[in-house]
């Protein structure tokens, strides 16, 4: 076979067993642009329908964790000998301090070149006092290893201590939240802005471009936001900029977004095979 090589992207995160958030999103996300992609997983989540579809939370074992990394960094990694190596790497889930830990030393062994950091801070269902300790764990050791961040609404309050009412204080956030990390930041408004328009702010620390798309309904698409820091991850794998990915990124969630699944559950999921719909 005369095929070129695929780029290689690495998502760690979570199974979300509806397959619409987490791992089978950044999968599935990876496939479809084209990428060779690969997880390794750090939790699994099970919405429970008899208790309001809340979270219940496993998290793998941290020497599995260690052994998954392991395995795809010796196989694929800079320092691997492979004739394409991994240079892409998204965080989604991580859900503990301990997970945290673990990852940050596999981050700083492998020194990938491109670490995107979806900073998903709270999980439904998780004990509060134990969702502190991780997001505080999040931004004190995996925030600084970042290169490109992709906070949502709530999460780009969290990392920036600002209020976010409109699209200006969006934009001050993306800013600050440059200033914090070094990284290109690409902060999501989404439906919680008011107005027409899904709005999000890219800021890399020189440009800064505001992504606009028509709303497609009020309600927050379940798997939105892995799906996008997923295809920013495999954009960048494949080469592309950062304000390229951040925009090729958007379009794919939109036309996700636009051919979204209902189920059962009351909530909708993204899908990744909306954009050749
Ligand atoms: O959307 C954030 C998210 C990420 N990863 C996993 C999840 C969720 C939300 O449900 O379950 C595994």
């Amino acid at each position: 076979m005369t095929t070129s090589a695929p780029a290689l992207a690495l998502t760690i995160a979570g199974s979300e067993a509806t397959g619409g958030a987490g791992a089978q999103a950044d999968l599935k996300t990876f496939q479809e642009l084209g990428v060779f992609g690969i997880v390794n997983l750090t939790c699994i989540v099970s919405f429970d329908p008899k208790d309001n579809w809340n979270h219940r939370f496993v998290p793998v074992d941290q020497q599995v964790i260690a052994d998954q990394l392991e395995a795809t960094t010796a196989a694929y990694g800079p320092a691997s000998g492979a004739p394409v190596t991994l240079e892409a790497v998204k965080i989604g889930m991580l859900g503990s301090p301990a997970t945290i830990t673990t990852v940050e030393a596999a981050l700083k062994s492998a020194a990938f070149r491109h670490v995107v950091l979806d900073p998903v801070l709270i999980c439904k269902g998780q004990e509060p006092g134990h969702a502190l300790d991780t997001d505080q764990a999040l931004k004190a050791q995996i925030l600084p290893l970042a290169t490109f961040v992709t906070p949502n609404h709530f999460e780009a309050e969290s990392l920036s201590g600002l209020t976010i009412n409109n699209v200006a204080d969006l934009e001050a956030a993306a800013r600050r939240i440059h200033e914090i990390s070094g990284a290109a930041v690409l902060a999501k408004g989404g439906v919680r802005l008011e107005g027409d328009d899904a709005v999000d702010v890219f800021f890399d620390g020189q440009t800064l471009e505001i992504l606009a798309a028509p709303k497609i309904g009020e309600v927050a698409v379940s798997g939105a936001g892995c799906t996008l820091a997923a295809a920013v991850t495999a954009e960048l794998a494949k080469g592309a900029s950062p304000l390229e990915a951040a925009r090729t990124a958007k379009a794919f969630v939109t036309a996700g977004i636009k051919h979204r699944v209902a189920s059962g559950a009351p909530f909708t999921a993204l899908w990744q095979g909306g954009a050749g719909a």
